[in-house]
Order: C-alpha cells, then sequence, then structure tokens
C-alpha cells in the first residue's frame, strides 16, 4: 500500500544539483558519554539484546543502517553515505566538504547526539539544508530539542525523491549489501565468505498488525499501515536473483517486519522458486499465527530456515498470539531445522514482581536458539506511549534521558507494579536463567542445524539442497565449536552432557572424518574462547568500521578526493556475516 504524497512537499531548488551528505549518529557507541551513547547499548544487536549474558559464546556482530542505504540507492543526486562515522570524521566531512543537505538518521536514544551534529552542521555549513529522519523523528517536541530544517516522519525514499523533483513512483532500487559485518562468536572472526552470507533484503517497511508498543509499525502509519517497496512475488523474485547475481549469495536476510502476513506475495515468490530450483535461504520475522497459516512444506519449501518471533508473554493479549501454542510451534519448527529467534517483554501491564519468576520461566521454556528480553517501553508515536501520556507516568527526560530509553535498563514510566530499579534485576535474570537452562545459543543452533538435516530425506531436491548446505559446516565447523564447549562445560555436567549428547549424534551423522577434525578444530576453539573471555574480562569493546560511500553522481564530482581521507572511502562493498545464517 502506498501512502499518498502529501499535497505540498518540500522542494530543493537544485533538484539533483543538490549535494547530499547522509550519515548515521557518530561513535564510538559502547562507553558512557554526554551525548547518549552507552556502554551497555553497542551498536551490536545479538550482545544488546538477545546473548547479552553469553560472555565468549556471545555473537558479536553489526548492521549497516540500511534505511539510509536504501534512500541513497534511489536518489539521482551526487551522495555521499557515512556509516558510523565518529564525531571527529563527521566533523572532518562537513569541514572540509560542501553539501546542500545533509540528512541525518537516528532512533530515540539518539537524540543528542543528533543535537550535536546540527549544532556542527550550522557551524561548519550554515548554507546546506538539514534533514532528520528514522525513528528519532517521532519524538515529540524533536523541533525544540534539535536545530534542523526538516523533521520526515515515515518512508524516506519517497520523500528524498519529491524533496529533488525525481519520479517518485520509479521502481525502487535495492542496494545489493549483505546484512552483517564484523561478526565474531567464541573469540573466532567468522570472515567475510560471501558464499556463507546473507544478503539484506527489505521488502516492506511497517506492519498493519498495529500492537500497541510497537515502533516500526507505527512510524509507518500504525494498524492497517504498512508500505510495500516490492508489491508481487514476481518483483521480490527479480529483486533476488539481481542481488544473487551480484553479490554471489544463495541466503536472504528479509527484513520486514511480518514478511509472511503478505501471503499472495510469499506463495508466488514460491512458485517461482520451485519454477526456478533456487534453494535459497530465508531468515524472516514473522508473527506466530502468521507462520501457523503456514504448512511445513510451504515454510520449507520458501526456503525460511530462521525466524524472529514475538512470544511477548503467557498470558499477553495481542492478536497475534491468539489460539497460538508458542511452545508447540516453536518445537515444530526447530525440529524441522528452523531456527527461532523468541523475543520475549518483560514488564507487560499486569506483571507483578511475584510472577516474575513463571514468566521469565515460561520464556525460557520455550528453549529457542536465540532469545530476545526487552523491557516493555512506551516509545514516543506508539499508541501505547499516548496512553502513558494521558495516565501521567511517562518520567520527564530531567529523571530518565532518552539515551537510556532502549529497553535494557529502565522502564521510561512508572510501572503499576513494579518498582524503578527492579526492572533491571528482572532483565538479567531472564538473560542468565535462558543461557544456564539451554546453554550457549551457538550449541542451540548447532542443534536445530542437526535437525534440519536428520529430516532432510522427507523432502523435495531443493529443500534437501537447502538443509545440506545450511548443515555442511557441522562436519567440521560447528563439531569442533561442539567439541570446545563439551570441555569448557567440565564443570557443569548438565550442560556438558548436552554438548556431549550433541557431539555424539553429530559423530552419527557425519563418520570418522569429523570425529578426527572435530578435536583439531576443537582445540583452536576452545584456546581462542579462552582468550576472549579474557579480552571481555578487561573490558574490551567492539565498534563498528566507518564507511564512506559515494554514489556515481558523487564520485563524479571529484577531482581530487581529499588526501587524508581516501582511505576509508569506498565503494558499496558488500559486508561479511556469519557462516552459519
Ligand atoms: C537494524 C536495526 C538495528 C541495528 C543498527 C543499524 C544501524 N546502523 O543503525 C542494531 C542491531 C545495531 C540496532 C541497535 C539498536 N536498536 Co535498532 N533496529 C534495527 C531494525 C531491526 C531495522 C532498521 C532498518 O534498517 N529498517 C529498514 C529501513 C528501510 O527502515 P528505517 O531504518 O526505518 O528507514 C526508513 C525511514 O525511517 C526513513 N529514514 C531513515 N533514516 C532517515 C534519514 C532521513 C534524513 C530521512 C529523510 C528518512 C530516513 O527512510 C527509510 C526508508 O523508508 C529496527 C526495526 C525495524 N524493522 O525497522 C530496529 C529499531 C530501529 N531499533 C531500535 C532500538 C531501540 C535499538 C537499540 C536501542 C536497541 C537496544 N537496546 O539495543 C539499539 C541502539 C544501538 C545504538 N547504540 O544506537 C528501535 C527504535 C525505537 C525508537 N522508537 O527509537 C527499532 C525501531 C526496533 C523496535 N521496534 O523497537 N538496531
Ligand atoms: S506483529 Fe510485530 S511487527 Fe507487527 S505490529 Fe506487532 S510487534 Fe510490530
Amino acid at each position: 500500500m502506498q501512502h499518498p504524497p502529501p499535497v505540498s512537499h518540500p522542494l530543493h531548488p537544485l533538484a539533483t544539483r543538490a549535494r547530499v551528505l547522509l550519515s548515521s549518529v557518530f561513535g564510538p557507541y559502547s562507553q558512557d558519554d554526554e551525548y547518549g551513547s552507552r556502554k551497555i547499548n553497542p551498536m551490536e544487536l545479538y550482545q544488546n539484546q538477545v546473548t547479552r549474558l553469553q560472555g565468549g559464546f556471545s555473537l558479536r556482530m553489526f548492521h549497516r543502517s540500511f534505511g539510509l542505504m536504501m534512500i541513497q540507492a534511489n536518489i539521482d543526486a551526487p551522495c555521499t553515505l557515512l556509516d558510523f562515522p565518529t564525531l571527529e570524521r563527521f566533523r572532518d566531512e562537513i569541514r572540509q566538504q560542501s553539501y546542500n543537505v545533509i540528512g541525518i538518521s537516528g532512533i530515540i536514544a539518539n537524540v543528542g547526539k543528533v543535537a550535536k551534529m546540527c549544532e556542527l552542521i550550522r557551524q561548519y555549513q550554515p548554507g546546506a539544508t538539514i534533514v532528520v529522519g528514522g525513528h528519532v523523528a517521532n519524538k515529540e517536541g524533536l523541533d525544540q530539542l534539535i536545530d534542523a530544517d526538516l523533521i520526515v516522519r515515515g518512508e524516506g525514499i519517497r520523500w528524498f525523491q519529491r524533496y529533488l523533483g525525481q519520479d517518485d513512483q520509479a521502481p525502487i532500487k535495492h542496494p545489493m549489501a549483505l546484512s552483517g559485518f564484523g561478526s565474531r562468536i567464541m573469540g573466532v572472526d567468522l570472515g567475510d565468505s560471501p558464499d556463507r552470507t546473507a544478503a539484506i533484503l527489505i521488502p516492506s517497511v511497517g506492519c498493519p498488525l498495529g500492537c500497541n508498543f510497537c515502533s516500526t509499525s507505527a512510524l509507518f502509519g500504525g494498524k492497517g499501515q504498512f508500505i510495500n517497496f516490492y508489491e508481487t512475488g514476481d518483483e521480490l523474485f527479480s529483486v533476488m536473483c539481481e542481488i544473487e547475481r551480484t553479490l554471489k549469495v544463495r541466503s536472504f536476510f528479509v527484513l520486514d517486519e511480518n514478511f509472511l502476513l503478505h501471503r499472495k506475495r510469499a506463495l508466488r515468490l514460491l512458485e517461482l522458486m520451485e519454477a526456478s530450483g533456487k534453494s535459497w535461504a530465508l531468515s524472516v520475522f514473522s508473527s506466530a499465527r502468521v507462520l501457523k497459516s503456514y504448512t511445513m512444506d510451504q515454510l520449507l519449501g520458501l526456503g525460511i530456515g530462521f525466524v524472529w518471533m514475538g512470544l511477548e508473554g503467557e498470558e499477553s493479549a495481542y492478536d497475534k498470539l491468539k489460539g497460538v501454542d508458542t511452545l508447540g510451534l516453536v518445537q515444530n519448527l526447530q525440529a524441522n531445522g528452523i531456527r527461532v529467534l523468541g523475543s520475549s517483554i518483560l514488564g507487560l501491564e499486569d506483571h507483578r514482581p511475584e510472577e516474575m519468576g513463571a514468566t521469565i520461566e515460561y520464556a525460557v521454556r520455550h528453549d529457542t536458539v536465540f532469545h530476545q528480553f526487552m523491557l516493555y517501553t512506551p516509545n514516543p508515536g506508539t499508541p501505547l506511549y499516548e496512553k502513558h501520556k494521558m495516565e501521567g507516568n511517562l518520567l520527564p527526560e530531567s529523571q530518565f534521558p532518552f539515551a537510556d530509553a532502549h529497553g535494557q535498563y529502565r522502564f521510561n514510566y512508572r510501572h503499576p507494579y513494579i518498582e524503578s530499579g527492579e526492572e533491571e534485576i528482572y532483565l538479567l535474570d531472564a538473560f542468565r536463567r535462558d543461557f544456564e537452562a539451554n546453554g550457549p545459543s551457538l550449541l542451540r543452533l548447532i542443534r536445530v542445524l542437526l535437525n534440519g538435516w536428520q529430516v532432510q530425506k522427507l523432502h523435495s531436491r531443493r529443500v534437501r539442497d537447502r538443509l545440506a548446505w545450511e548443515a555442511a559446516p557441522l562436519r567440521s565447523t560447528y563439531a569442533g565449536a561442539v567439541w570446545a564447549m563439551k570441555k569448557y562445560y567440565h564443570l557443569n555436567p548438565r550442560l556438558q552432557e548436552r554438548a556431549g549428547r550433541l557431539l555424539a549424534d553429530i559423530y552419527a551423522a557425519f563418520g570418522w572424518k569429523t570425529r578426527l577434525v572435530a578435536p583439531l578444530v576443537g582445540r583452536y576453539a576452545y584456546s581462542r574462547l579462552k582468550k576472549e573471555e579474557e579480552r571481555l574480562a578487561a573490558g574490551t569493546t567492539c565498534e563498528p568500521t566507518i564507511f564512506c560511500e559515494k554514489n556515481a553522481a558523487a564520485l563524479a564530482l571529484e577531482i581530487v578526493p581529499a588526501a587524508g581521507r581516501k582511505a576509508d572511502a569506498r565503494q558499496l562493498t558488500p559486508m561479511p556475516e556469519p557462516a552459519w545464517h
């Protein structure tokens, strides 16, 4: 569903001759600073909110600012994209280059950084128009907090096209990019090999289910609304073929809030994949009820190998969960090789201290490969925020800085039953319990991959191919990782037994070669893990690489590149992603 363009829309006088800079907010991220960086909130998904307490077993990985990449790919004006600059790098860019438009992308926790960047732009590029977009735009009163010319709420590609006088109905060009980079686990860098890397695929933004706390649904129109970049299965298939050809990938991380909800598009994609024999692997986000509406054959046929699914809480009132036995659903998916990332919310309105133990145990019982725990957080723009505002129980900025409202520390409102400060204890307890009960996510992931391998013979050749491809590292690297885990848990009989059983099953499936290789790889992995633990104990943190990418029009304008910046300026390079996606 396309949103109709607003009646009057700002237009830049230089149209596509305007020089554009797009930037994410500046780092370093994993430190406590005055601009809103927080040590517990690095620029890492898994470490932040999924494998947070898994120490050396935590998956470390970065993701690009895809919204900015999509905007850059669809504008004709000369455009430079700075991703993850430091404050100094950003300052250098605007001191040394001249821009007519500077676009900044941020989320609400980044308000302080966006404000600082606007201040610097006014100082060094007073003639530039400052445009701010992304989730931060939903912050009420933002125009009073930052010195921007235009604040854009919602979809930015079409907005920019209109602003630059381009055709805003043209087909959307998809950036050719991998979904993650700088991945590392157990102290081992997972490498940049394109054949084991998922490309990013963004078919739509928004979600029509409109759960009351959901920022992404709210930003793109809320309940009943969404924006498709690719309307049909045919369009999507053609983009996927192009990405496959360009990046030489066979897997896709589908960044669409509820990909399977667009049933017609998904089933047409399945038809096309079948007809052309594509055995791609897809990682998707899906709500439980939608997932349930597909047969296992359809899911496997679509190549679904990883699902990010909201479990919320046992008694949660969300429609997306109604009538779904999530414990059974997860078990069935994982028995068929589909890795599940379950997401649970702590601090729902009816959560009481005396029930938190049971709530956490219920979540842990799912034994999903990954488990995200987040605090129930009313974010500006959402119906939940409006409700709390009306009830007058939101905490003011003086008591609770925006930068801390990232869902991993404190509530930004007064909870009816949970005292301020207790919520972090529950959150950490949930991560700890999940880790203690189910072991490292990597161990669970390997088990589920083996499950997939074991059921592969039941399926068509196309599905078998994919399951075998996903399971291939079980023969060597993953077998070695399990060997190392078995050794690591010598003082924890339960987890040692779990690793031992898995190793025995891997040996039974793959035979003597794997038996020979596993201890060799395992000794190496074990020593890396121990070193990683030392690094972490010494306080080492991870920061993403700085990217500076110019589109063709910007490159054409470059006569002599400024000497000092040549090293980090490059063109849309693919990023690595973990070997096991
Ligand atoms: C990838 C991602 C990340 C990556 C970071 C990527 C990056 N380089 O910034 C990682 C994993 C590191 C991450 C971390 C966090 N994230 Co995050 N993340 C996402 C995620 C899943 C996808 C974003 C995306 O690429 N979407 C696809 C693109 C196409 O959409 P988009 O970014 O919204 O961009 C569109 C528009 O917003 C607009 N737009 C965007 N930028 C600009 C700029 C201009 C100038 C204009 C005009 C328009 C514009 O145009 C784009 C195209 O339509 C979203 C959820 C989601 N599905 O969107 C959460 C989300 C953005 N993250 C969120 C949060 C809270 C966090 C964390 C605080 C969570 C935590 N506790 O760890 C941290 C913060 C890290 C930090 N130190 O800043 C929230 C933001 C909530 C809010 N209201 O502010 C979201 C919405 C998730 C959620 N539902 O709660 N995140
Ligand atoms: S189903 Fe998920 S993506 Fe959709 S509105 Fe609810 S929380 Fe958001």
